[in-house]
């Protein structure tokens, strides 16, 4: 089966301008258990909001920028998808698109994008998203040391055919040693609905360590580890509210089968003191090459 690498792992790599996709998932993987219960605001993260965060491995925030910087967001992103700053490659359509692009207008262009990568130099108001005094606060809290940003992307789930994004910890797709703090922020452009594919997370399952990951619909958690588990939790937001999840904590957003846009940016930062990994060493931990493991 074809590893589509839809995950941060093209940080490393060279990013497709064409993503090949891949089966249907069970929507059983993607049955959740409870609802995220998230604070207002990011002024208003307390100590023990930060303690809930160590513990669960997540936190949701709704309100955390102003419809105004939402807005900015993701005409950023609108702008660059379609094609307003032309030193910008970093557009990932999906394949079936690929004759029909040129003749699509503004629309039917982004709902033929599967993600983008690598933006922020290249768009003023993604990038102010990225180092939003209050977003950084918060994350130098959770991190003990200033945030340095390293990767950013946004996966979009066009209505009726924006794909799975397979459970996964983030950390396998990073080359950083595994004690390394790493906290992903997801922030919803659109109203993400369990209907229209909203982050599902594995709660406390960070503080399991890693998991061995599989080149399946995706570089992924084997399907069966995640199958029946209980403790999923599904992290519907408004535009402009945000998920902070540790790099450990599994994850995964299920294919969008509603009519509705599914639009969302995701920064991952590291401590400033962090160390770096080789891929060799990364894949000794999260490979499944050599282990007696199947999936
Ligand atoms: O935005 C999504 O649907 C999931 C993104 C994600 O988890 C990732 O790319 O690591």
């Amino acid at each position: 089966m074809k590893n589509t690498a839809t995950g941060p792992a093209e940080s490393a790599e060279t990013a497709s301008q064409y993503d090949a996709g891949a089966e249907m998932h069970d929507p059983e993987l993607y049955h959740h258990h409870s609802v995220a219960e998230p604070v207002d605001g990011l002024d208003s993260i307390t100590d023990a909001d930060l303690a809930r965060y160590r513990e669960e491995g997540y936190l949701a925030v709704e309100n955390a920028f102003t419809p105004e910087e939402t807005r900015d967001g993701l005409d950023g992103l609108i702008h660059l998808i379609m094609g307003g700053n032309p030193e910008f490659k970093g557009v990932v359509f999906e394949a079936k698109a690929r004759d029909a692009l040129p003749s699509l207008g503004p629309d039917d262009r982004q709902d033929a994008v599967r993600k983008l990568m690598h933006f922020v130099d290249y768009d003023a108001r993604l990038k102010a998203l990225s180092h939003h005094s209050k977003l950084l606060r918060v994350l130098e809290s959770m991190l003990g040391e200033p945030p340095i940003l390293f990767q950013d992307m946004a996966l979009l789930k066009p209505p009726h055919v924006g794909r799975e994004k397979p459970w996964h910890q983030d950390h396998a797709y990073f080359n950083f040693p595994i004690e390394t703090r790493v906290v992903g922020v997801w922030i919803a452009l659109d109203d993400a609905t369990v209907d229209n594919g909203c982050m599902r997370v594995l709660a406390g399952r960070h503080r399991e360590g890693p998991v061995v990951h599989f080149k399946r619909r995706d570089w992924q958690i084997c399907d069966t580890e995640v199958a029946g588990k209980s403790g999923v939790v599904a992290v519907p937001l408004k535009p402009g509210g945000l998920l902070f999840f540790d790099g450990l904590l599994p994850h995964g957003t299920p294919h969008n089968n509603s009519p509705k846009r599914r639009r969302a940016l995701q920064f991952h930062y590291h401590n400033q003191s962090a160390e770096k990994w080789s891929a060799k060493e990364r894949m000794a931990i999260f490979g499944s090459e050599g282990k007696d493991v199947q999936c």
